[in-house]
């Protein structure tokens, strides 16, 4: 944990005790401070209390002598409208900061080196490709941020160590202040759009990352035209000793400057016009797809601005072990193999899973989203047969018609059985059982992590099937 001992003798503020706040209230009692911490579940508030922390009804009550307040990133800032504490503390002229912002606040003079990644897609698998790459060239790393450990649960880092955060376009719009040495911005879609008032609030949350962040790097997707126009923005000579570096996943980009593009199953570094090296993602289960190349251009990039030399890079591709639910590859049987990516909740997601294969026994359904899987059509002709599961199996098996030969398998565990044995008959060379649902989980499923879990535990019941993925 990082002690928070700049608050120490006051009294801060906490809205919201999940994972951040709770870490924040830690960070505070450890520095010396009182937090004063509000929730909507008085439930969540209850569980807090101990020697250092107080309840106050922050929304309605007289309001405390605070320095300051810490709002989570779940709670609503700004948009739909702002939580009620939040509008108060404003009334009050009281700051209100998030955990980034103080964590920025408390490692500024650590001499460590932090890593902060955003962008609607990839955030996570990016993150973790970085941290592996810098283990592997022996770097003393540590991951945290809205891939799961709350800043303040890391260790405080020292002169020479390197952070890389994940950060959520929640957590960058509420943080006070942003000093990331490395800055990636991977793409924008749609997304977050109640929380951030439409794209353009969405795309400001994270553009702040380089507008206030200034890294001295800055590394930039340019797929979409808010990438290429924040690339533009932030080009030589804008800021003296700070550097742009352009990604993207579609084509190699050449041209003036420093970029890393993937050019098939590779990634390319290139510098003004001259192609400087090239690692090959071909065979590496865990990065497969345009998707993944994209992300490992983006970590393969922000790697080598921090030092590590090419040959180390392509040492440490092939181990990198991925992330549960993504793509997976849970296990083989005979020339079948198993894929679990139950992260994959929505079509734009699912198009991902089924481009990355060219023949697909599969499973999809479970919550419906708005407009099914009506955009996946250009792929469906990699799909050698579809397993229904959940709420959605219906409407499912009216978009694939007579295009795709289907089933209704209702449950998971039916459609595997079925997919397993029809993939076994299949001609292909390696065909594959996906999971790729295209759906929420909440039907069948407490959250998507215990369907991609239930969806391992089922290939591994599977008789002689050997493992692979995570535990
Ligand atoms: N709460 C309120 N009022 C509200 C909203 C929430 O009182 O209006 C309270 C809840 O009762 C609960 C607590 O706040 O007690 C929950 O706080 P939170 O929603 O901020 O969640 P945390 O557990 O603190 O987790 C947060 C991130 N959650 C969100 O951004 C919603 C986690 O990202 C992150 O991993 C964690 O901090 C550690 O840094 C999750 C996420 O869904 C994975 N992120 C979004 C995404 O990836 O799309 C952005
Ligand atoms: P995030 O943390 O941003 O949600 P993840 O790395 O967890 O991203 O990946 C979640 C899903 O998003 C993956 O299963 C995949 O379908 C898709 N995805 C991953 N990387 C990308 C990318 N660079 N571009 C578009 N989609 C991606």
């Amino acid at each position: 944990m990082i002690p928070l001992p700049r608050y120490a003798g006051r009294r801060v503020a906490v809205l919201g005790l999940g994972k951040a706040g709770r870490a924040v209230v830690a960070a505070l009692v450890a520095g010396g401070a009182t937090a004063v911490v509000t929730d909507d579940s008085s439930a969540a508030v209850e569980r807090e209390l101990r020697p250092g922390v107080e309840a106050a009804d922050l929304a309605g009550g007289a309001w405390p002598a605070v320095d300051l307040l810490v709002a989570s990133p779940g709670v609503a800032h700004l948009y739909p409208e702002p939580h009620a504490v939040i509008r108060r503390a404003w009334g009050e002229g009281v700051p209100v900061d998030n955990e980034i912002g103080l964590f920025f606040e408390t490692i500024a003079h650590s001499g460590a080196a932090v890593v902060a990644i955003t962008g609607t897609n990839g955030k996570s698998t990016t993150t973790a490709l970085t941290r592996h790459l810098l283990e592997k060239a022996g770097r003393a790393v540590q991951m945290g941020g809205n891939i799961g450990r709350p800043v303040f649960d890391l260790d405080p880092p020292g002169p020479g160590d390197v952070v890389v955060l994940e950060l959520s376009s929640f957590q960058i719009d509420q943080a006070r202040r942003l000093s990331p040495d490395v800055g990636i911005f991977l793409n924008l879609t749609p997304d977050h759009h109640d929380r951030h008032g439409g794209h353009g609030g969405y795309f400001a949350a994270k553009r702040r990352m380089f507008e206030v962040g200034r890294p001295t790097v800055s590394i930039v997707g340019v797929d979409e035209p808010e990438g290429r126009f924040l690339a533009n923005l932030l080009r030589a000579g804008r800021d003296p000793g700070t550097a742009t570096i352009a990604i993207s996943a579609e084509r190699p980009l050449g041209g003036r400057g420093r970029s890393f593009a993937a050019d098939g199953a590779a990634v390319v570094e290139w510098q003004d016009g001259a192609e400087l090296a090239r690692w090959s993602l071909a065979g590496i289960g865990t990065l497969r797809g345009a998707h993944n190349a994209q992300n490992a251009a983006a970590a393969i990039a922000a790697v080598r601005s921090l030092g590590v030399d090419a040959a180390t890079i392509a040492a440490a591709l092939p181990s990198f072990g991925g992330l549960p639910h993504r793509l997976e590859e849970v296990g083989r049987q005979g020339r079948v193999v198993f894929v679990n990516d139950s992260k994959a909740t929505n079509a734009d997601s699912t198009e991902k899973a089924l481009a990355s294969f060219p023949r697909v026994h599969w499973i999809a359904g479970g919550k419906a989203k708005a407009g099914g899987i009506e955009p996946l059509r250009p792929l469906f002709g990699r799909v050698a047969r579809a397993y229904l599961i959940g709420e959605a199996a219906a409407e499912f098996a009216e978009t694939l018609g007579t295009d795709v030969p289907h089933e209704i398998a209702g449950t998971l565990e039916t459609a595997v059985a079925h997919a397993a044995a029809a993939a076994a008959a299949d001609g292909a060379e390696e065909p594959v059982v996906l999971l790729s649902p295209a759906c929420a989980s909440y039907d069948q499923f407490a959250n998507f992590e215990a369907r991609g879990d239930a969806f391992r535990a089922l290939v591994r019941s599977l008789p002689g099937t050997r493992f692979g993925g995570h535990a």
